[in-house]
């Protein structure tokens, strides 16, 4: 239920492996395409896994589900405005799936959820089938890294916790066909809150890198070469400072532990805030090297995470429209993302740099990291270079004359 960048690839995995399956998406487009071989904006590794699977017979695709053994529901779970979680899809999967189960069978649930949600919700929702007292009932979370999704899906662990410990054990029977990481086995809420304090803690270590990376710039100290050596620590591992926390996961399920107790969650809060709070950080201070200047920036990078095409919930959009509001013209570019975002044009790169004020490197995709130096030169107005990620190699690009601005590093004169 669900195929998207998670149940899409899991679907084709089990059917690779020998098991008959439904793929179910709500969407009819989502269905006609796949069913043509087309796997839309997925991973290619999961492309040549579709025509697999397709092959095999084993994968047919649907709108609505049928009975079966098992069910995964992989759908997503975004955030309202309030930051409150939106448990539409997760409500109207299970509902349908509630319409169709029979004895016996086992109901997943993979999405992210606020922790307490299968037994407030999807519990509630299978209580109005009939055989509700023989079902059995999982939540196994998943855990894969965009981008390493086939890699991930097969070796990492998995946590799985059910209503019962026979809910739990079919699951893990079910993952085991093409699970090789451990399997773990724990209750339903323990799951739950296990996948939430995952991407809460990698918020919470990124928004220490880049409060660390303001505070450095105070003091003239050159925070990457700084968290590189506290890093040399056995016991400290400081993640990268940055233009701000995007995708769909990390910067948004937090929000389901800050739901549980506002004023027991003040950390989880306050690291939400410092990365959401980056993207107006960074264009103030590309404001500040600018100044004066009324030519355009060149905003390379519109995916959240490097070689990702992927643009929800940015920060290189944020940055975008704070630099628009701020009366400065932007022009973006970026390999990895298709055509426009919103309204966001997406510029071949020559048009980008073209008489540019200032170029912003607000993601480390390698195709920005290996830019020749001397070629943007060339067509930039002026030399000035902000990178918003630490990856540029700032001594080839001050070789061909560039003042290179790096995120966390302010020469202490300059204060
Ligand atoms: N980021 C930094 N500095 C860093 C690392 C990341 O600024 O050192 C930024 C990235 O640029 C990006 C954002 O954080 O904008 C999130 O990126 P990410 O690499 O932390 O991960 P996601 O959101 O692509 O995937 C995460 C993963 N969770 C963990 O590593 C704990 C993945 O395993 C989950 O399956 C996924 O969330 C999910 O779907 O929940």
């Amino acid at each position: 239920m669900g195929l998207g960048y998670v149940g899409l690839p899991t679907a084709c995995i089990l059917a690779n492996s020998g098991v008959d399956v439904l793929g179910v998406d709500a969407d009819p487009r989502v269905v006609e395409a796949l069913r043509a071989g087309t796997a839309g904006t997925a991973e290619a590794e999961v492309g040549s896994l579709l025509q697999l699977a397709l092959h095999s017979g084993r994968l047919r695709f649907a709108t609505s589900p049928e009975s079966c053994d098992a069910f995964i529901v992989a759908v997503p779970t975004p955030v309202h405005a309030d930051h409150t979680a939106d448990l539409r899809h997760v409500k109207d999967a299970v509902r349908s799936v509630a319409g169709v189960v029979e004895p016996g069978a086992l109901v997943v649930l993979e999405s992210t959820v606020p922790p307490g949600t299968v037994k407030s919700l999807v519990v509630p929702e299978l209580l109005a089938s009939q055989h509700w007292s023989k079902l059995l009932v999982a939540h196994c979370p998943e855990r894969v890294l965009p981008g390493a999704t086939l890699l991930e899906l097969v070796n990492n662990d998995r946590v799985i916790g059910g209503i019962d410990q026979r809910s739990a054990e079919r699951a893990a029977e079910l993952y085991s066909i093409f699970v090789r990481g451990e399997i773990h086995l724990t209750d339903l809420t323990t799951a739950e809150m296990v996948k939430v304090m995952e991407n809460t803690f990698r918020d919470v270590n990124i928004a220490l890198a880049n409060e660390f990376a303001k505070l450095a710039e105070r003091i003239g100290v050159d925070v990457w070469e700084a968290i590189r050596l506290a890093n040399n620590h056995p016991r400290v591992n400081i993640l990268r400072p940055g233009p701000g926390v995007g995708g769909h996961c990390v910067a948004v399920d937090p929000w389901f532990l800050v739901a549980i107790d506002p004023e027991r969650s003040t950390v989880v809060r306050s690291a939400r805030d410092v990365n959401d709070g980056m993207p107006r950080y960074v264009v103030e201070r590309l404001l500040e090297e600018i100044a004066g200047d009324s030519g355009h920036v060149a905003l390379l990078g519109l995916a959240y995470r490097a070689e990702l095409g992927d643009t929800r919930e940015s920060p290189s959009l944020e940055i975008h429209r704070l630099l628009n509001e701020r009366g400065v013209d932007v022009r973006a570019h970026d390999p990895l993302v298709a055509g426009k975002v919103g309204s966001v044009v997406n510029h071949p790169l020559a048009d980008a740099l073209s008489g540019a004020a200032a170029v912003l490197i607000a993601t480390d995709h390698r195709a920005f990291v290996n830019l020749e130096p001397s070629a943007v030169a060339d067509v930039v107005r002026s030399t000035t270079v902000f990178d918003a990620r630490g990856c540029l190699d700032r001594e080839r690009w001050e070789r061909e004359g560039f003042r290179v601005v790096t995120l966390g590093r302010v020469a202490a004169s300059d204060d």
